[in-house]
């Protein structure tokens, strides 16, 4: 069997063609690190996301949907891009200068909707490298590859995460607020100089002390991976990431609400470190891990209520996710884990971030469009985000080039709540490439020879076993190994996958 030969039974037949009514604008609301039983109308306790319950209470709330993986830069790739992250070797967690993974000629979902006659940006976290090549970006000049080449018409973006340097925003390829007076130098090989360090100099640990790694330079009285100098009057405070892109966002809506919009905006909040805005800190029982989806739930509410008072909620179509699951001590010490106070960040899920058990890509995805004929409620049909890029084209009616976004096809009428059939099949990712199949009723894991606890950073399970691993979905929490009874099941996904693999 041959991709060809599964493609039309995973393509639905949405008809090519817009919608009556005007384009609706399209904005990606995708949190980093927040699990599935993260926000209130998943479950969650002891923190209230009001805002995100009211998209979720006039749109689908889905219960069986997934990230492409169980980390940032490998889920935002595929879903961008609509390819597969593991057919690439390089599209690991990369270091605040990577190159630019994305290249330039490659179809993307913002190229997607410029060629739709949308404007686009991107607003907050990449982390999908930036420049020609790695560690040779001058962070002092206009970067050479930046998102404009991408179908990006705006960016205002962190570089990586807000562990990693260069702790500046850059917008539209350039550092933003660039302070000559404080020229940025970045490595991700050796200190400069006389520059203190996490390690060397704990005492200059002022906001958040590390538990593991994150012990390279400091800014912000928080020790960072990678070395860097200078950033000046450039340099971010944590605790204003979220006023910052968030209000960059409503400008960017209210300069383009006469005309069709595609928004991507990817927020810090959940990851670490987490230090929210003194307006959350403190105010949660979970602190500062609760603290930080308190301000995710406010800067949603932000962009909701620009959206209302220019008039354009109502064709807008907004899709709340997050890039993969939760994780409690990702490096710094916020107790998040002590102060959960019976709150499950996974839901029912077994596993979180960085595993291949449900925890680690399934995650929240709710879907609204006030004017788009959705069937609301909850929705348990199976989906991923690798499916956007097609999605969105059969929506708008356009034609993608031959050979783009080869591994995402059109479910549109799923994500709209239409069509309920399942996709035939889904992948997930997991930490150290190996991958699972899940399909409506099984869950097949390839066997593994990476360790069952990850052996660095965050302790935590990865979903690995030396044996091939079959579990049935119709039990929430994946605790039997049942390959051994359904050997011929074992057989068949085990064959689908390497087809996929190798197509
Ligand atoms: C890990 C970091 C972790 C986090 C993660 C990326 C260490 C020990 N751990 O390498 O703190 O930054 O990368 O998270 O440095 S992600 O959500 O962006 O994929
Ligand atoms: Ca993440």
């Amino acid at each position: 069997m041959s991709l060809a030969v599964t493609t039309p039974a995973i393509a639905q037949k949405t008809p090519a063609t817009p919608p009556k009514q005007a384009k609706p604008n399209v904005l990606i609301i995708y949190a980093d690190d927040l699990g599935y039983g993260d926000l209130e109308c998943y479950g969650a306790k002891n923190v209230a996301t009001p805002n995100v319950n009211h998209i979720a209470q006039n749109g689908i709330r889905f219960t069986n949907a997934y990230a492409v993986a169980a980390t940032s830069t490998p889920s935002r790739y595929a879903m961008l891009t609509g390819h597969y992250s593991w057919r690439r070797p390089d599209t690991d967690i990369a270091p605040g200068n990577a190159g630019m993974i994305i290249r330039p000629e490659q179809y993307t979902m913002a190229d997607l909707f410029k060629s739709a006659g949308y404007t686009t940006c991107a607003i907050g976290k990449w982390h999908l490298g930036l420049g020609d090549e790695t560690g040779t970006q001058d962070w002092n000049a206009q970067l050479p590859a930046a998102l404009g080449d991408l179908g990006f018409d705006y960016s205002y973006i962190m570089a990586a995460t807000a562990d990693r340097v260069p702790c500046v925003f850059i917008e539209n390829g350039h550092v933003a607020n660039y302070d000559p007076s404080a020229p940025i130098e970045v490595s991700y090989k050796k200190n400069f100089p006389g520059e203190p360090t996490g390690k060397k100099n704990p005492e200059l640990l002022y906001n958040l002390k590390s538990t593991f790694g994150h012990n390279m330079s400091i800014v912000n009285g928080i020790g960072r991976i990678g070395y860097m100098k200078g950033g000046g009057k450039a340099l971010w405070k944590d605790e204003n990431i979220a006023d910052s892109i968030t209000a960059h966002a409503i400008d960017f809506i209210k300069e383009n609400a006469d005309k069709p919009f595609f928004m991507y905006f990817a927020t810090n909040d959940v990851h670490v470190p987490r230090f929210p805005h003194e307006r959350f800190r403190g105010k949660n029982k979970m602190g500062l891990r609760g603290d930080a989806i308190a301000q995710f739930d406010w800067s949603v509410g932000q962009l909701l209520s620009t959206l209302k008072e220019l008039g354009i909620l109502d064709n807008t179509l907004i899709i709340v996710s997050s890039d993969n699951g939760p994780i409690l001590n990702d490096g710094y010490d916020d107790h998040a884990e002590e102060l959960l106070n019976g709150h499950s960040p996974a839901g029912p899920l077994r596993g979180s971030k960085y595993s291949l058990y449900e925890g680690g890509t399934r995650v929240p995805v709710i879907v609204s469009w006030p004017a788009g004929n959705l069937k609301k409620g909850e929705n348990s049909t199976l989906l991923s985000q690798i499916d956007l890029v097609a999605s969105f084209a059969a929506l708008l009616g356009q034609r993608m080039p031959s050979g783009s976004a080869p591994d995402s096809f059109n479910r549109m009428d799923n994500w709209l709540g239409r069509d309920n059939t399942d996709r035939p099949w889904i992948i997930q990712q997991g930490y150290d490439h190996t991958l699972a199949l899940r399909t409506p009723k099984w869950k097949y894991v390839e066997a593994s020879s990476y360790p069952a606890m990850k052996p660095k950073g965050a302790c935590v399970e990865t979903g690995c076993a030396p044996v091939q691993q079959l579990f049935d979905m119709s039990q929430i929490y994946e605790d039997k190994n049942v390959a051994t009874q359904y050997p011929d099941e074992v057989g068949r996904l085990h064959l689908l996958l390497e087809l996929i693999r190798s197509c």
